[in-house]
């Protein structure tokens, strides 16, 4: 799977257990919930529980500052030693968080140098902070997706905070398209590996992804992962209050490969809380609490 990549790409690809299906059986990721605040509202999202880009809806994290994250990383790593990748996706949008994302990769390149740095964002802040991630060798990148097309955008976020103010509607989602594209082609630019997030949501955008798929393949982004809308009334969700349904996993996978002859899908996805610690799949979180390692 890996042999016709470059090598400089397969030396990022090779241990990192979401860009690589092979890699997710030996090795291991973690979470640190370290940023609570979002600056868009995302149908799909109940700020009470964490960011539904990476994350299953109806989980809490246990919400840490910088020390705390990398006392946390540190502890795990010494009972984990296939631990490779350190994500930060949560529990709101790291970027609209920047300060304590930002702590938390400095002291963690200091010290524990050979871990590798991973970020999930919605991207509205991402063309701002290209820099920063370089600067902070965060190599791998995952932007969520979920439109081109600002029409479609408008049934899926309701509002942005954009410029110290809340703007809506159709012009909410179009600066919020424009940001994630030109943050993309910074990203792809500057050598940073990109992973690209939709959310499947049928009726709304689930014949429209294949174009997203499309254009962020020809703009270099090196994998594409179509996850499922979760909404369930339960969460109290705008989507599971209007009674919007998630996809069948058929209708799931027919979308992933119709977008497959594009371009690299990732299948192997589990939706991982924003404090997620262990090999995909595995849920050991609570064995690592902050009461446990402290
Ligand atoms: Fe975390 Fe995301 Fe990095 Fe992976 S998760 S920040 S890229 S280290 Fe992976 Fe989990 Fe799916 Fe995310 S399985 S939700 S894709
Ligand atoms: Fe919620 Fe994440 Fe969307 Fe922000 S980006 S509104 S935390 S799902």
């Amino acid at each position: 799977q890996l042999a016709h990549l470059p090598p400089a790409i397969r030396d990022k690809v090779r241990d990192h257990p979401c860009f690589s299906e092979e890699a997710h059986q030996h090795y291991a990721r973690m979470h640190v919930a370290v940023a609570p605040a979002c600056n868009i509202q995302c149908h799909y999202c109940n700020r009470k529980y964490d960011c539904s880009n990476e994350s299953r809806p109806g989980v809490v994290s246990e919400l840490l500052t910088p020390e705390q994250a990398v006392r946390k990383v540190l502890a795990v790593g010494a009972h984990i030693p296939q631990l490779t990748v350190l994500g930060i996706a949560g529990p709101g949008d790291p970027l609209a968080n920047p300060e304590r994302t930002l702590a938390t990769f400095r002291a963690l390149s200091e010290q524990a140098p050979d871990i590798k740095l991973c970020l999930s964002t919605n991207g509205l802040a991402l063309p701002g902070l290209v820099d920063a991630i370089c600067a902070h060798n965060i190599d791998h990148v995952t932007i969520t997706i979920n439109c081109i097309d600002p029409d479609i955008g408008a049934r899926i976020y309701p509002w942005i905070f954009w410029q110290h103010r809340r703007v809506t509607g159709r012009r909410a989602a179009e600066i919020l398209i424009e940001q994630q594209q030109r943050g993309l082609e910074q990203l792809i630019a500057r050598g940073v590996l990109v992973k690209v997030n939709s959310v499947m949501i049928p009726g709304v955008n689930d014949d429209h992804l294949k174009e997203v798929s499309r254009l962020v393949k020809a703009k270099g982004a090196f994998l594409h992962n179509v996850m499922p809308l979760i909404a369930e009334p339960e969460h109290g969700t705008f989507y599971g209050l209007m009674g919007q349904r998630g996809p069948t996993a058929e209708e799931l996978r027919a979308l992933q490969d119709a977008c497959a002859g594009d371009m690299n899908m990732m299948r192997h996805c589990r939706q991982c809380r924003a404090d997620a610690v262990g090999l995909l799949g595995e849920d050991r979180h609570q064995e690592f609490t902050l009461e446990r390692i402290e």
